[in-house]
């Protein structure tokens, strides 16, 4: 465990100066990055790094994909931002770009995540009132059991995980919870009165890329649909090319009625969500009635116009798909007795830790960095692997390699 304690005088100094001013709502690994390439990042001892987590899936495109940055800088240059009291070319272009790109009549752009996903909520809840004739106020939304959609106070009314949510009461009412993977009991509280969406990951990453079983979501789309339930896939983590398919719902052929996308819809260069539906659902939004500054700026359209296209250009879905199934593979040929399951789909994967230690996935990710590997652990014994999407077969193995080194620190 020599990172911990040799540190750099450099990487120490920004650790401490960061702990002093900084609130501590986080807990990183202790490598301060100042440089990113690809699938690479480098510290500021000049020590480069494969980069396994690529942003928690915004960077998908690898690090500082020169496309991007080239459409980034010229419109930095041009234009950055008119807020929506004005029109811009580039919010009509990129309206035109993205719903015909996933197929649907309309697009409602946002910045980060929580805030597509706080979007979703309100259209939900308003179509349910305008369109499907539910009482004022009464409106209920269904989610899963170790979900995650965000940090907002709306958003951790709905945790299932106690550190979201605890001191931050009072919470927003209108959802229930059911457990994820349970097509019986989604159908159940579909029964219930009010219902007026199903919200849920393809797959949930921060419970630790729990993957569902083959069928869950295209099951639970047709009962939603049966029970005139919105289905609202939150594919901010799972989209984009990041499962091996352009989103998630595509392996079972589902098109959510409301699409969430955020994260790499900018390929890590700025915060852009948007919220993707048709118009019987978009359009009970009226003027006024929802917004935001940034939301929909020149720059971020222009971006992630540029975003998009390099996902088909470069076939990133495909590689996705192919590298994943080489990485889970050769991590399973590792038959290491410290690694209790291996799961994932595409490039979204982690690994169950089996150790006594309670500390031991973060142990090995101490000893991954200092084998030159960055990957963070969740909810403690489980380690997410996910890297850019353009990562190739040879520095597959190679990171397989140093995987497999850096387990023997648990023996
Ligand atoms: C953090 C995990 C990843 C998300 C889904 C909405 C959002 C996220 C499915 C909100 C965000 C993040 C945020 C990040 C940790 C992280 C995460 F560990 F929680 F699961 F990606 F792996 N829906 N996910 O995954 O998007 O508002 O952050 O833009 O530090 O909180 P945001």
């Amino acid at each position: 465990m020599q990172d911990i304690k040799n540190l750099s005088e450099k990487t120490q100094h920004y650790i401490d100066l960061e702990n002093k001013y900084g609130a501590h709502n986080y807990h990183p690994i202790p490598v301060v990055l100042t440089k990113g390439e690809g699938i690479f990042v480098w510290d500021v001892d000049g020590k480069k790094y494969y980069d396994f987590l690529s942003g928690y899936s915004a960077v998908n495109h690898g690090h500082c994909h020169p496309k991007i940055v080239e459409v980034f800088t010229q419109q930095a240059q041009q234009l950055t931002l008119t807020s929506r009291a004005f029109h811009s070319e580039w919010l009509a272009i990129f309206s035109e770009y993205i719903t015909r790109y996933f197929g649907y009549d309309k697009v409602l752009p946002m910045n980060t995540g929580a805030e597509a996903v706080e979007t979703a909520i309100k259209l939900c809840r308003k179509w349910a009132y305008k369109i499907k004739g539910i009482e004022e106020d009464k409106a209920v939304i269904i989610v899963c059991g170790q979900n995650f959609h965000g940090r907002t106070t709306t958003i951790v009314s709905f945790s299932s995980d106690p550190s979201a949510k605890k001191d931050f009461g009072p919470f927003t009412p209108g959802f229930i919870s059911i457990p994820y993977n349970d097509i019986a009991l989604l159908e159940a509280a579909l029964k219930e009165k009010n219902v007026a969406g199903f919200l849920v990951e393809p797959i949930q990453g921060e419970a630790g890329v729990v993957v569902p079983d083959e069928g869950y979501l295209s099951k639970a789309k047709q009962l939603c649909q049966d029970n005139n339930v919105l289905f609202v896939a939150d594919e901010i983590q799972t989209g984009l090319c990041r499962t091996g398919r352009m989103l998630a719902c595509h392996h079972e052929n589902v098109r959510p009625d409301i699409l969430i996308l955020g994260k790499a819809l900018s390929g890590g260069m700025m915060p852009v969500s948007v919220v993707l539906a048709d118009d019987a659902v978009m359009l009970t939004i009226k003027p006024g009635e929802h917004g935001s500054t940034y939301g929909g700026n020149p720059l971020a359209c222009k971006v992630a116009i540029t975003a998009l296209q390099v996902l088909k250009d470069e076939r990133l879905a495909e590689n996705a798909e192919t590298m994943g199934k080489i990485f889970r593979k050769e991590l399973l040929a590792l038959q290491s007795k410290h690694i209790a399951v291996v799961r994932g789909k595409g490039l979204l994967n982690a690994i169950v830790i089996n150790h006594p230690d309670k500390e031991a996935a973060w142990k090995l990710c101490l000893e991954l960095k200092h084998n030159r590997l960055l990957a963070k652990p969740t909810h403690g014994d489980k380690i997410r692997f996910s890297p850019p999407l353009v990562i190739t077969e040879e520095q597959i193995k190679k990171c397989i390699s140093i995987i497999a080194q850096s387990l023997s620190v648990l023996d």
